[in-house]
């Protein structure tokens, strides 16, 4: 297993977008689990092509590919997470995007992709979304959570507005919001009003179940 996550790192590494497609696909084959695969094998990747990015061994294209490549494994993966989860009923609606100005999608979609496996019903904005695209679509959708992420330091205030817009249309006493990315937390979250930050997408889907209980 070791070896075949030592793979799925390299792969993401490299840029290859085939090969991590390959071996998301093996690894459905050998009854890997779903999750480790994506978390000690891709994102394990993704992360270290930011870390040679940022100390400039990596490019903005090989970035790009990094991304791209374990964008593609993910998308291999999640019907699986899906299948492997998915409970009858479902527990409650969540609205969940990515702040505007901001286009990193990868650790949203898992997020994402986690609460939907474990029942909550998720609608997907996307990445760049407009601050009142948020609040109007929690409105017409009567949501229970509004999840936000945020990967910039130049976008995470966009969480803030957005809360203040749900006050403003007054719907924000009806709602939990959850905010995460990596340069949130729970500080954050407490300095902004949010009711619930999660720092992972395993975290996400406990931290949700247990407000659902309060
Ligand atoms: C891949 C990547 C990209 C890809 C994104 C592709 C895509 N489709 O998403 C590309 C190449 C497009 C990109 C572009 C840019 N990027 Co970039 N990128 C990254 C990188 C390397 C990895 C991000 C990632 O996917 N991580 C893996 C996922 C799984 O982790 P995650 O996103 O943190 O998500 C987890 C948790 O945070 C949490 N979570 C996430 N969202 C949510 C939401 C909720 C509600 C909850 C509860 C939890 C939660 O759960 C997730 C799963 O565990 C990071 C470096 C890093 N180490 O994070 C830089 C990074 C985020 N990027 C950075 C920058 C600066 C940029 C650019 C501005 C670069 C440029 N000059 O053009 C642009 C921004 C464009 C824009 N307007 O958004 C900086 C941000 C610096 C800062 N502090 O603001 C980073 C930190 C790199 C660095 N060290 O400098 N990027």
């Amino acid at each position: 297993m070791q070896d075949f996550l030592e793979k799925c790192f390299e792969s993401i590494l490299q840029g290859d977008k085939e090969g991590a497609v390959k071996l998301a696909k093996e690894s459905i084959e050998l009854q890997y689990d779903p999750l480790k695969v994506i978390d000690e094998g891709f994102v394990k990747g993704v992360k270290r092509v930011g870390e040679l990015w940022e100390e400039g061994t990596y490019f903005l294209p090989e970035l790009v590919l990094g991304a791209e490549a374990m964008k593609a494994a993910l998308s291999v993966l999640q019907p699986i997470l899906l299948k492997k989860n998915i409970q009858r009923e479902k527990t409650s609606k969540l609205l969940i995007g990515t702040v505007q100005g901001d286009i990193h999608d990868i650790g949203k979609t898992i997020v994402a992709t986690m609460l939907q496996a474990h029942g909550f019903e998720v609608i997907d904005l996307g990445v760049d979304v407009p601050n009142h695209a948020f609040v109007q679509k929690a409105k017409e959708q009567k949501v229970d959570f509004v999840c936000m992420s945020s990967l910039l330091t130049t976008t995470m205030q966009n969480q803030a507005k957005v809360i203040e817009e749900l006050a403003k249309a007054k719907i924000r006493e009806n709602l939990k919001v959850m905010v995460g990315g990596a340069p949130t937390s729970q500080d954050w979250a407490k300095q902004i009003g949010a009711d619930l930050y999660a720092e992972n997408a395993v975290e996400a889907v406990n931290v949700a179940k247990s407000a659902l209980q309060h």
